[in-house]
């Protein structure tokens, strides 16, 4: 691995060559690595979060490097999460390489709007959303996109922002390098004017620290990534990025939306089974990498809507009286009927909601599209 430059010469936060997703932290692994709390994806094309590798990158090989802490933060999660009552897991085990191919399906299920609607929104609505973040066509635009994945949605915006500004510059943040990796290609093949400055980091654990910049920040937190992170993390994480934000600059925000139960459920529980497989790839995993032997067909994929907290939950329950070892988590496990293991939350978000969120941060709205339907908000907000 070595500090890399882009074809533009912009300066790589890190480059890991092979780029390997499989070698990628999640935010959630690093999180649970540092004994903090842990959600996130972080495969190609959805929630990341982000490491700053690079201290450790320019120092260890990166694949034996990151194996065996994400196997340390594997079986640390296992006897957290599986010896507590109720039990859990962290959502970030999702993401191995199964886990994010099945993500990736999901995101084109019928049943599965978000990551649809929020596309129609960007794309009927790029321009105006644009020129309402960013009025001199003569000043340079940055565009900083927390989790950006892929970037596979955040080209409409970068297309828009060519047409609104003489210079753009767009920076995706993320966790997996091999990620970033493919967005730089993606967006210098499609939009070559765009100057591509990646950034590889966890925005979590360790907040986007931005250059000074002449000229107006946009930045992107969309995909409703924040709805997988507990409300005060929600904080945390926003207020972080808002302290980098000078007057002027703005915050682009995709949320999913509080709607009928009926439609909320399939989104999480489709007919196909793909929900059901990526939140049983879960045991699968826990099989492959810390020596487990749980018989995925012993448990059913369960979703609740939890009106109270606004979340859409997933679990595994247990069919059945049953023991499970976990041979390098050193754990014997005793499951009795019924018995859950709480494996996700996703919040939905009102209106009234994303307004609190985004005040208590310190942003004021500016404007905000949604569907026709209203199943989905992306909102532009700026500094109070
Ligand atoms: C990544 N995240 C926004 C998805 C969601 O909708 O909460 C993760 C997901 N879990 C099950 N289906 C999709």
């Amino acid at each position: 691995m070595h500090p890399d430059k882009d074809a533009r010469g912009s300066a790589y936060a890190v480059h890991v060559s092979p780029p390997r997703c499989g070698i990628c932290f999640h935010v959630s692994e690093f999180l649970s690595i540092s004994n903090q709390m842990a959600v996130r994806r972080g495969s190609l094309g959805g929630l990341n979060g982000f490491v700053c590798m690079a201290t450790y990158l320019q120092t260890v090989d990166v694949g034996h490097f990151v194996t065996a802490d994400v196997h340390q933060a594997l079986t640390r999660e296992v006897r957290r999460g599986l010896i507590a009552r109720p039990r859990s897991l962290s959502p970030w085990m999702f993401y191995d390489a199964e886990g994010s191919r099945l993500f990736d399906r999901i995101t084109t299920l019928p049943e599965y709007y978000p990551t649809r609607t929020e596309r129609t929104i960007l794309s009927g609505h790029a321009d105006a959303i644009i020129a309402a973040a960013h009025s001199d066509r003569s000043s340079p635009l940055r565009i900083a996109e927390l989790g950006a994945g892929t970037a596979s949605k955040t080209c409409i915006l970068l297309e828009a922002a060519l047409r609104l500004s003489d210079e753009v510059v767009y920076m995706p943040v993320d966790i997996c390098s091999h990620a970033l990796e493919l967005a730089r290609q993606n967006v210098t093949s499609a939009l070559p004017e765009v100057r591509v400055q990646p950034i590889v980091r966890n925005y979590v654990t360790h907040p986007l620290q931005l250059e000074p910049f002449d000229g107006t920040t946009l930045a992107l937190y969309i995909g409703t990534n924040i709805g997988n992170f507990s409300p005060e993390r929600a904080r945390l994480i926003l207020r972080d990025l808002r302290v980098q934000l000078r007057t002027g600059d703005a915050l682009l925000l995709g949320t999913d939306m509080v709607i009928d139960e009926p439609t909320l459920l399939p989104a999480y529980d489709d007919g196909d089974g793909v929900s059901a497989a990526f939140n049983l790839n879960i045991l699968h995993r826990l099989n492959r990498e810390p020596g487990a032997d749980f018989d995925a067909d012993r448990f059913h994929h369960r979703v609740l809507w939890n009106s109270v907290e606004s979340r859409i939950e997933m679990h595994l329950e247990s069919t059945q009286e049953q023991d499970v070892s976990i041979e390098h988590a050193d754990l014997a496990l005793h499951f009795v009927p019924h018995e859950t293991i709480h494996t996700e939350n996703s919040y939905k978000f009102t209106d009234q909601g994303i307004r609190s969120l985004l005040k208590e941060v310190g942003f004021e709205i500016r404007r905000a599209w949604k569907d026709s339907r209203g199943w989905y908000t992306v909102t532009l907000a700026c500094f109070r």
